[in-house]
């Protein structure tokens, strides 16, 4: 049978009508499959590599083409992160890209009365949208450096996000440039760099196949990462006597086959993991060797207050906030001397044997135990801290960096780690885990960058973080913003800030809002310009996952209509906004972009593949400057440790499907990393080998954190403080949000999937059987769950998938009719500036 495009947007039609362009219909009933059988039955002519571009498993996949459209996708056994396995949003996956309403050529919007609308747009041509975006940001950075902003993302490819930041910071001198990735695993990272001044895991998703122990400090696994859960499984099936804790304050998915459940009231994970310290010293049950040998003790500002409104860092506490001091032992174990079992059990409801039971694993020298957490404790308050703690138990116990023993933060998106934090896209950072305010982090990124000494020191620092952007935002402050792969119209908290719902809708309008995206959204309805990019396989790109894996996929497919790759767009509006620049003598664009353009075409280079080689050798040489032809690249990168996260070629990541940084060169082999820190330095500093060589002797025989000050990581003093908004009489109940196994965030790909929408066609409020009586509602009724920000309709259900306690409801955010975020608070960390969606105060009415 011919294949026709028609034929596969028959085959994967989107479901539902309120999907459709205008979007305003609040459909929320699933419709037939239209799926043609005789589509399921085509051939591959042949099976491209790829990744997932879902979440941060990184799960390789195969996909299959015929005729260059994507026709089948398949778990890929070569790629050593998933092994060949996918979960069902993997096997869907090459139906995201066929929804009906896909954005195929530019738009402009004509009327501005519209604007939060579909309407008002009209079809531009590529030179027109480009010309005018340029010039609106030209025009805006004239007025007024600061009123610029970029929000990035980790779905961003690495070279997509490497070229935002180096456009941003290199070429407009601006750090208004931030990811998604704030919302997400900011948090995670201000950990890292706090407790080990190096930012991810030291472990591997191999740690699964050897914990005696997992716990669960705030992560529904089973249903956000579906195959690394299924690998949990596994190895609680075929091991013995292995055990699973969830701590969690809703009973989910992963909670079911959860051995012991330490159900705690929000926020209160902070007095557990307190609670658990103080057991390990009280009883002398801490691994005293490695404590000695290891590690260094601090104490951090306390008290930090909460920053609900604009006053964040004005007040001296969030200047204060990540401040720090050298304690003794002794100090640090008379203040953690408050938080026994009894007074955790007091303060977080979970019963003391249950906190006992936990802390004796980890006093079990004998026990290997791995940590994992997602969003519960990134999207938290006192995000920084609690990541901190989860450290804390793992060093005093000396259970860290060995197969089956370590924390293990879990990311979110497909390349949160890759793009967002590897390669600067950050408004504090640069690439290769250096910060904007560091001068002699700037010196080397001015040395990669070809600029004149000195450059990068103008630039304002630090940026904007997302939350403040989206403050200013909505003040009236940003005059000019584009964002790509993300949908904050739906996704940043409390919408109402500059979506004007109760507000006067200030700033917005204001604004000029460049937006590229795929679909339709809450976020192109906000636009000026909407950019129609091309998706996923449809170009070429890279992702590197939770375990430091980086993976690429090849390009399989054109993209529709006029659709462009999004790096295509960032360089053409580089092109324009730097024209008749200079930085020095040289001409700015070509100083920066020039080995990636053809100037004979005038264009990107055409073939993608020699595009993404080209900046990805660049970028490399960041985190191997032990190989770069510039002396004064490797003396300042060796003084930097900058090759602690050394990469491969490109090519290899082809070849290999994928590999673990940092990677090591041995006899013309590139090889990975499987537990960082753990097997000694090198002459060159560099300390890391592959599994091999680790066996099973000599726990940490030749442990080195060789990034640490001092070679010793931080155990750090961190109290409990209570949640910036708790439940009162008049907003009695707590709110959590979060997501669902079928659909990715704001929904706009997975819903247009038919059988990921039947699955779960629309958003719910699970609220206990007690709290639904005492209003009087039953499954199904339609509830307003109203906070001091906002308010939305939602079904209310008793028997749902997760089962919240009593006093909490919980709402998750897939649903663009159904925006939860006019209810959230964007109150945030103030050491990581990640704001906490998982905790405020509501009232539930029926409605
Ligand atoms: N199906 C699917 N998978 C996804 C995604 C998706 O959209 N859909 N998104 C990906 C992304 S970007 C992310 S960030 C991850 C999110 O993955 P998760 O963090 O696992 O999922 P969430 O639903 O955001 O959060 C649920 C967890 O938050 C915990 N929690 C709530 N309050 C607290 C608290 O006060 N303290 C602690 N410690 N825990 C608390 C709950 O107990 C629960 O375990 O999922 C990734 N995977
Ligand atoms: N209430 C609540 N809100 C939350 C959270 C929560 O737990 N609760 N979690 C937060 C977290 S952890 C995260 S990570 C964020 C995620 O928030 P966002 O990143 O803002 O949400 P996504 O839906 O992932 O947006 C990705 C967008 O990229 C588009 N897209 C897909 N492919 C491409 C491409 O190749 N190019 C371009 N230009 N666009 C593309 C998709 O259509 C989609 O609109 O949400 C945050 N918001
Ligand atoms: S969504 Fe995550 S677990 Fe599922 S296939 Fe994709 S990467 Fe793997
Ligand atoms: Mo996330």
């Amino acid at each position: 049978m011919k294949l026709t495009r028609r034929s596969f947007l028959k085959a994967a039609a989107i479901s539902s009508a309120m999907l459709a362009a205008g979007c305003t219909k609040k459909s929320t009933t699933p419709t037939e499959s239209t799926v043609d059988p005789e589509i399921q039955n085509i051939e591959p002519d042949e099976w491209k590599t790829a990744v997932c571009r879902f979440c941060g498993t990184g799960c390789g996949v195969l996909v299959g083409v015929k005729d260059k459209q994507v026709v089948a996708v398949k778990g890929d056994p070569d790629n050593r992160s998933s092994r060949g396995l996918n979960c069902i949003k993997g096997y869907y996956l090459g139906k995201i890209l066929f929804g009906n309403d896909r954005l195929t050529k530019p738009l402009i919007r004509d009327d501005k009365s519209k604007k939060g609308t579909r309407e008002g747009f009209r079809e531009a041509t590529w030179e027109e949208a480009l010309d005018l975006i340029a010039s609106k940001l030209k025009a805006a950075h004239a007025a007024d450096p600061k009123a610029i902003a970029f929000w990035g993302s980790g779905q961003q490819t690495i070279t997509e996000g490497y070229t935002t930041a180096k456009l941003w910071k290199a070429g407009l001198l601006s750090n208004n440039v931030d990811p998604n990735a704030r919302l997400c695993m900011a948090s995670a990272v201000a950990g890292f760099m706090t407790t080990f001044q190096s930012d991810e895991p030291m472990g591997c998703y191999e740690d699964l196949d050897h914990a005696d122990v997992f716990v669960t400090w705030g992560a529904n696994m089973a249903e956000m990462h579906p195959v690394l859960y299924s690998r949990l499984t596994a190895r609680k099936l075929s091991g013995t006597n292995v055990k699973h804790y969830d701590l969690t304050t809703r009973r989910s998915r992963t909670t079911e086959t959860a051995d012991v459940v330490l159900e705690f009231r929000p926020q209160t994970d902070l007095a557990i993991a307190n609670a658990i310290i103080n057991y390990l010293i009280e009883n002398d049950a801490y691994d005293k060797q490695f404590v000695e040998e290891h590690c260094q003790f601090k104490a951090g500002t306390e008290d930090l207050g909460h920053s609900v409104n604009d006053d964040y860092d004005g007040t001296e506490k969030g200047s204060t906030a990540d401040q720090a001091w050298n304690i003794t032992f002794d100090e640090f174990k008379e203040m953690v001397r408050y938080y026994t079992l009894d007074k955790a059990a007091e303060i977080s409801g979970v019963p003391a044997e249950n906190i006992e039971a936990l802390a004796k694993e980890f006093a079990d020298p004998d026990k290997k135990i791995m940590s994992t957490w997602c969003m519960g404790a990134n999207q938290h308050t006192r995000g920084t801290w609690i990541n901190n703690l989860i450290y804390d138990i793992h060093l005093l116990s000396g259970k860290i960096s060995q197969p089956g023993n370590g924390p293990f933060s879990l990311t979110g998106q497909p390349s949160a780690c890759g793009t967002a934090r590897e390669v600067g896209v950050f408004s504090h950072r640069l690439p290769a885990d250096l910060v904007v305010d560091n001068p002699d982090h700037r010196r080397f990124s001015e040395l990669i960058w070809n600029l004149p000494e000195g450059y990068l020191d103008a630039i304002e620092k630090p940026g904007y973080h997302t939350i403040k952007m989206f403050r200013e935002l909505g003040n009236g402050n940003i005059k000019f913003l584009w964002s790509m792969s993300n949908n904050w119209g739906q996704t940043l908290p409390k919408l109402n800030r500059f979506r004007g719902i109760d507000a006067d809708g200030k700033g917005v309008t204001d604004a000029f809002i460049v937006v590229s995206d795929v679909y339709p959204t809450r976020s192109t309805e906000m636009a000026d310009v909407v950019l129609p990019a091309a998706m996923w396989v449809e170009r070429e790109g890279q992702f590197g996952n939770a375990e430091r894996r980086n993976s690429v996929f090849e390009k399989c497919a054109d993209a529709p209509g006029e659709a462009k790759w999004d790096l295509w767009a960032l360089v053409h509006v580089a092109r324009r906004v730097l024209d008749g620049k200079k930085i020095g003598d040289e001409d700015a664009f070509d100083l920066l972009f020039g080995s990636i353009w053809d100037d004979g075409k005038n264009d990107l280079i055409e073939d993608q593949h020699e595009v993404n080689k080209i900046l990805w050798e660049e970028y490399r040489r960041f985190s191997n400057p032990h190989l770069d032809s510039d002396p004064e690249v490797q003396e300042l990168g060796k003084q930097l440790k900058t090759n602690a996260k050394q990469l491969a070629p490109y090519e290899e990541y082809f070849h290999q499907h994928g590999i673990l940084w940092p990677v090591r060169e041995v006899n013309g082999q590139w090889l990975e990393t499987k537990w960082r820190y753990a097997h000694g330095k090198q002459e060159d500093g560099f300390d890391e080998y592959g599994v091999e060589e680790h066996g099973e002797t000599g726990k940490y025989k030749n442990i080195d954190f060789y990034k640490s000050a001092d070679h010793r990581p931080t155990v750090f003093f961190r109290p409990f403080e209570d949640a910036a908004e708790i439940p009162d009489e008049e907003y009695p109940l707590w709110l959590c949000t979060g997501r669902v196994l079928e659909h990715w965030h704001s929904g706009t790909m997975t819903r247009r999937v038919p059988e990921l929408h039947r699955a779960v066609p629309e958003a719910f409020c699970e609220i206990h059987p007690d709290d639904a009586a005492a209003i009087g509602i039953q499954d199904n009724d339609w509830v307003i769950v109203k906070s001091r920000r906002g308010e939305v309709k939602v079904k209310a259900t008793t028997t749902g998938r997760g089962n919240p306690p009593k006093g909490l409801v919980y709402v998750p955010f897939f649903a663009e009719e159904t925006l939860i975020n006019n209810v959230t608070l964007d109150a945030y960390c103030p050491i990581s500036k990640q704001p906490d969606y998982k905790k405020c105060a509501v009232q539930v009415a029926k409605a």
